[in-house]
């Protein structure tokens, strides 16, 4: 194959190893599997009942209905919402955990947990229209976490849930009603999507898709709660200055890596290894103990505590192959089932946390919020342990990282704008949207897949976007790519972004103290943390009194693959936002599903996907939808 595997510098000094001592890593097994399904990457393979599986022939010479009777349409529309239930469910069980532990907290019952930002729970409170006066924090805390909870129980069917209503513009969710697609219970609606498409359900593909759309505003439900709620636990992020790249990995330091993606594991093992500082040193690690983050757990505590980002998706096993990871600690999603394997190819220790989540070959430490700074001690003991076995002869880490200035959520981006407009601080955004300085807004999210080399499309797409003076946002591993090669840094804006752009981010980031722009992207947080973008762009609709479908933001998942992007793609086009997907989504063999998905849609929502895997031409089309949405306003 002589497709670039990844543009990633620090994949090309760690691959030639990997070979020389025999590990296989995601792209071998990539390369293993050419060709792969046909039948599959179109979505019409059914493996719903036992009397399959059944395939389409997309050519129309075979079998055109499976044995059920069910045809192309019905199998791709029942395939995909399943992801999109998937998708949900991954958020949403995240979610659960941290409204579970903030009612642990208000309870008094998790001591290794308390109230960092006491401003954003009053924030959410107010905003979820609890009163608060004269109420403490735990009694705040007990009512925002029942409020929160019963987006999971509430069984009336018209009562949509409270975050959703909560969260956005007020013509989005009546649109969203008279479809009804407004989910009233996350769970219910992601139930009701694994019965609606069991063999001998519905067969409608229009209703299906419909039940999906609703699974992913209620996965959009779950984010959002996820993140505010976080926030409120572990603090809100802040600018700070930070590093990427497994060049952040240290010699001299025992290294644990964080992995996964909920904060409630990652924040406790932070602070412990602080207190186990000194035993790593007793050890012989003459810089104590290093913490590395890796895919959307790395995301939130970099955005929160500034802790470098050693990999994004397509890397993680790349870190191991460093030789100098003493322990990966991993909690939930987006974990390769390798890494069990690689880590024992050095003396790394893998160290699962979550009963639900094991991998063969790991060691497992029990990982639960009532007793999580035991098990925290465990795992940082674990490293520590490892770290003695390590051999100094195997270790290589590549010197490559990058400066990223990381943490812009809601609150430091409105902070920063009150800066220069202390009393209407949308303002300065709304007259350089309004005046052509910007020209739009682009959300990029998204893993990354093998189906493009690694980071490739993101980089692209965003040089060519800064240059038209795009403003950008990121989260997830399109926020890891954008950290690892150097897009996050202020230099990159005045290397990259357009002059009207690079004069806005430069009036921004002065006013705000940071003596020079603002950085070219600005990363948002882990792929729950899109619910951020939607906010910012909330607002700035409510305050223009205009519905999330008209302004000018588009979003891009140049590198998606796991069913959770299926989830957040899906809710993003039901918020009305143009959404572009730079790889094949699997429903291509249903003329009627992609046409709904990237025609209809458009009619039903405003949103709508546009798929274009040349990262040129995506960033090309994606400035078009730009212009028309601004052209729609009469700017
Ligand atoms: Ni939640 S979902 S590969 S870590 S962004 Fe990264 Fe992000 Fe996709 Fe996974």
């Amino acid at each position: 194959m002589t497709m670039k595997l990844s543009t990633d510098p620090s994949a090309a000094t760690l691959l030639p190893i990997a070979k020389k001592e025999g590990i296989a890593t995601v792209w071998d097994r990539h390369r293993a599997m050419q060709p792969q399904c046909g039948f599959g990457q179109l979505g019409v393979c059914c493996r719903i009942c036992w009397k399959g599986p059944c395939r389409i022939d997309p050519f129309g010479d075979g079998p055109q209905r499976g044995i059920c009777g069910a045809d192309a349409d019905t199998i791709v529309a029942r395939n995909v919402i399943r992801m999109i239930a998937a998708g949900a469910a991954g958020h949403s069980e995240h979610g659960r955990h941290v409204a579970l532990a903030l009612q642990g907290v208000a309870e008094g019952r998790l001591p290794a947990y308390q109230i960092r930002d006491e401003a954003k729970l009053r924030a959410v409170a107010a905003k979820l229209g609890i009163c608060t006066e004269g109420q403490d924090v735990p009694a705040i805390a007990a009512a925002v976490a029942k409020a929160t909870l019963e987006d999971f129980q509430n069984q009336d069917h018209d009562a949509p849930c409270n975050w959703i209503e909560a969260t956005l513009t007020k013509k989005r969710l009546e649109r969203l009603q008279a479809l009804h697609v407004l989910p009233h219970n996350i769970d219910a609606v992601i139930t009701q999507i694994m019965g609606r498409t069991l063999v001998g359900c519905d067969a409608d593909p229009v209703n299906l898709i419909l039940g999906g759309i609703k699974g992913a505003l209620a996965d959009f439900d779950g984010m959002c709660l996820a993140t505010e709620l976080s926030d409120a636990l572990f603090g809100s992020p802040t600018p700070v200055v930070t590093a990427a790249n497994l060049g952040v990995i240290k010699p001299d330091a025992v290294n644990i890596a964080v992995h996964g993606h909920n904060p409630l594991l990652s924040e406790v093992v932070c602070e412990v290894a602080g207190q186990m500082d000194e035993e790593a040193r007793k050890a012989g690690a003459k810089d104590g103990i290093n913490i590395v983050g890796i895919c959307c757990t790395g995301n939130e505590v970099m955005v929160r505590h500034g802790i470098p980002l050693a990999a994004n998706y397509l890397s993680q096993e790349l870190a191991l192959v460093t030789g100098a990871v003493d322990a990966m600690v991993v909690d939930v999603q987006c974990i390769m089932p390798s890494v069990s394997e690689i880590g024992a190819c050095f003396h790394t220790a893998v160290i699962t946390t979550m009963a639900e989540n094991k991998i063969p070959g790991a060691t497992h430490v029990d990982f639960k919020e009532e007793a999580a700074l035991e098990s925290a001690r465990r795992i940082v003991a674990t490293a520590i342990e490892a770290y003695k076995r390590r051999d100094p002869r195997r270790v290589n880490i590549p010197d490559v990282k990058q400066t990223a200035i990381v943490g812009f959520g809601v609150e430091s981006v409105v902070g920063a704008l009150a800066t220069l407009n202390a009393a209407d601080p949308l303002q300065p955004l709304i007259e350089n949207i309004a005046n052509g300085n910007i020209r739009g807004i682009a959300l990029f999210a998204g893993c990354n897949s093998t189906q493009v080399a690694q980071d490739s499309s993101f980089v692209t797409m965003a040089k060519k976007l800064a240059a038209n003076n795009v403003l950008m946002l990121a989260t997830g591993c399109g926020a890891g790519s954008f950290a690892k090669h150097g897009l996050m840094t202020q230099e990159a804006t005045l290397e990259y972004a357009g002059e009207s752009l690079k004069g806005v981010m430069t009036a921004i980031g002065t006013s705000a103290g940071l003596n020079g722009p603002l950085p070219l992207v600005l990363h948002m947080g882990s792929c729950v943390d899109n619910s951020r973008a939607v906010q910012v762009a909330v607002a700035v609709a409510d305050k223009l009194g205009v519905d999330l479908d008209q302004l000018p933001l588009v979003a891009s998942a140049p590198e998606a693959m796991s069913e959770k992007a299926v989830a957040i793609g899906t809710w993003s086009v039901a918020l009305g936002i143009p959404t572009h997907l730079g790889t094949m989504p699997q429903v291509t063999g249903s003329a009627k599903v992609t046409e709904l998905l990237t025609q209809t849609a458009k009619d039903l929502l405003g949103g709508y996907f546009l798929v274009e895997l040349d990262p040129n031409l995506a960033a090309d089309k994606l400035l078009e939808v730009i212009e028309e949405r601004r052209k729609g306003l009469g700017i």
